[in-house]
């Protein structure tokens, strides 16, 4: 696969159509993988922010979306899913160059994508409310949903197009009108995604994109008077500071952030399939992924076999050129993010983890790529262990009992997944139930289904998306209650 020539040139989205920034400044994307310019993105204003919400709002107002029969909105969703498909070699390629992730895990993403846009297309046939027969003769009573109206979609650079797709075709299913704002390092398949909502018959208005910074462009979003929701992913930093924004005008707010998820393994675990599941945990997209299983609890009995099973297992992963197929590995996201994985590492090292393999930059290559890291015996109270790497880097902890390793486990602000491995049933329940995290999995690691919610406890976030009640995250309920002519005695 090639390199592009030149970067490729987006506009903002706004209205159903591609329009220029109020200031015209840019932002300019180099491929982590290659160290060359990729793409260009306007670096929105203010003014842009409040043109797009503008048109969201008077798309919103109009009704011809909100009002679409919940079976013509899942038509054109359904249609987005199949143009995503067909769109596949297209969207991967500029998801990798922009992310730096392994080519064939941006294909997998755009099949998950499109997964998302017809579950979505489901539940927008399924959106009810209740009705209440036990108030007297004289009243009937019924629940409906509203679609909330205006909804701010910020996203992260760590998986662009799913983040996305975890909340804009929910929200259309609801009936709302959006205003999104990737990440300034991955902004293209979000504007591609926006090109082809409106190919598939989402009208103008209904879906604004404005590409920049985080401030202006996503801070606007989470402070502005006339946005009714704001849905984030990204730090839990970030996700405090959109809350506090969004409190001027008390809109809601639904928060996915970051986590430090541990996966304990039991004596008498399937130690081949629990190494399997912590090395994708750990490793696929990087380990740059909320869902990483960065620190892996081993019991005392099978520690040494599992770090040294880990540690072959974990060298034949071939990182290198991200548009290459036989990459498992790509690069690092910037050199922000880089600096951190490498100063978490320090630390380990400093704390007196044993470096099993890795633990630095790749000599020989062009771009910005990391070595797996493997660390052993990593203190359980150390930054390295407590703290959200989002690199390459498995960190792992060894305990003796049950209890310790679950008081292990809890024992971070974070809550976002946890697993175990034992072939115990009562270990397994026992673990299921004390593990405070929005996901558990028993035997198994980073398996996502559209059908089951996902969210944080904790720092981890507020709110959950996905499962069947997504799209009612999107609305606003409403009583209604008739009074029948008849008065109660
Ligand atoms: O994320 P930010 P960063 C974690 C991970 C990573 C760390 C930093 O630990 O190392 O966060 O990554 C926008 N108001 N996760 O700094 O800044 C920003 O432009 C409104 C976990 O890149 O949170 C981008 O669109 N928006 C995570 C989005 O927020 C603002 C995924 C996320 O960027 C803003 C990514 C502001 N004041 C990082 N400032 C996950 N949960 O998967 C920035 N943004």
């Amino acid at each position: 696969m090639q390199l592009p020539n030149t970067p490729r040139e987006f506009q903002l989205w706004v209205d159903g159509q591609s329009v220029r920034s109020s200031e015209g400044d840019w932002i300019e994307r180099e491929s982590p993988g290659h160290g060359v310019p990729v793409t260009r993105v306007p670096a929105g204003t203010a003014a842009d922010v409040d043109r797009a919400v503008a048109a969201a709002r008077v798309a919103f107002e109009k009704g011809t979306w909100p009002w679409t029969m919940g079976s013509q909105r899942a038509t054109v969703l359904t249609d987005v899913a199949r143009r995503v498909r067909n769109a596949s070699d297209e969207l991967a390629y500029w998801e990798t160059l922009e992310s730096g992730k392994p080519i064939s895990q941006s294909r997998a993403e755009v099949e998950w994508t499109a997964g998302l846009w017809e579950y979505a297309a489901a539940l927008s046939r399924n959106l009810h409310g209740d009705s209440c027969n036990t108030l007297g003769e004289g009243t009937l009573a019924m629940t409906l949903r509203d679609p909330i109206g205006v909804v701010g979609l910020i996203t992260p650079w760590n998986f662009p197009m799913l983040i996305i797709s975890q909340k804009l075709p929910f929200a259309l299913a609801a009936g709302c009108t959006c205003v999104i704002k990737p990440s300034e390092m991955t902004s293209a398949t979000t504007l591609l995604l926006a090109e082809i909502c409106a190919e598939a018959g989402v009208p103008g208005g209904v879906i604004n994109v404005v590409t920049g910074y985080g401030d202006p462009v996503g801070r606007c979003i989470a402070e502005h008077d006339d946005i009714d929701m704001v849905s984030f992913t990204g730090s839990t930093a970030v996700g405090k500071a959109i809350a506090r924004s969004a409190a001027g005008n008390l809109k809601k707010v639904s928060l996915e952030l970051g986590g430090k998820n541990p996966l304990i393994v039991m004596d008498d675990a399937d130690l081949d399939a629990a190494v399997d599941a912590g090395r994708l945990g750990a490793f696929f997209n990087m380990g740059e992924c909320c869902n990483a299983s960065s620190r892996i609890l081993v019991q005392e009995g099978i520690a040494d076999e599992f770090s040294r099973r880990m540690t072959a297992f974990a060298a034949e992963l071939k990182v290198g050129d991200p548009l290459a197929e036989d990459s498992k590995l790509g690069a690092i996201i910037n050199g922000t993010q880089e600096q951190k994985i490498l100063s978490y590492i320090q630390a380990g090292k400093a704390a007196g983890t044993t470096v099993c393999m890795g633990g630095g930059k790749m000599a020989t290559k062009t771009g910005r790529f990391l070595e797996v890291t493997v660390l052993d015996h990593v203190p359980a109270d150390s930054s390295v262990a407590k703290e959200e790497v989002f690199g390459p880097v498995l960190s792992i902890i060894r305990f003796k009992t049950l209890d310790e390793a679950i008081a292990i486990a809890n024992g971070t602000d974070y809550g976002l997944s946890a697993g175990v491995f034992t072939n115990d049933y009562n270990q397994a329940m026992k673990a299921s139930r004390s593990l405070r995290a929005g996901t558990v999995w028993v035997n198994t690691w980073l398996e996502g289904h559209a059908e089951l919610s996902f969210g944080g406890y904790q720092q981890s976030g507020l709110g959950r998306e996905l499962g069947r009640k997504a799209v009612e995250e999107y609305t606003e309920e409403k009583s209604v209650l008739l009074s029948l002519g008849k008065r109660q005695p």
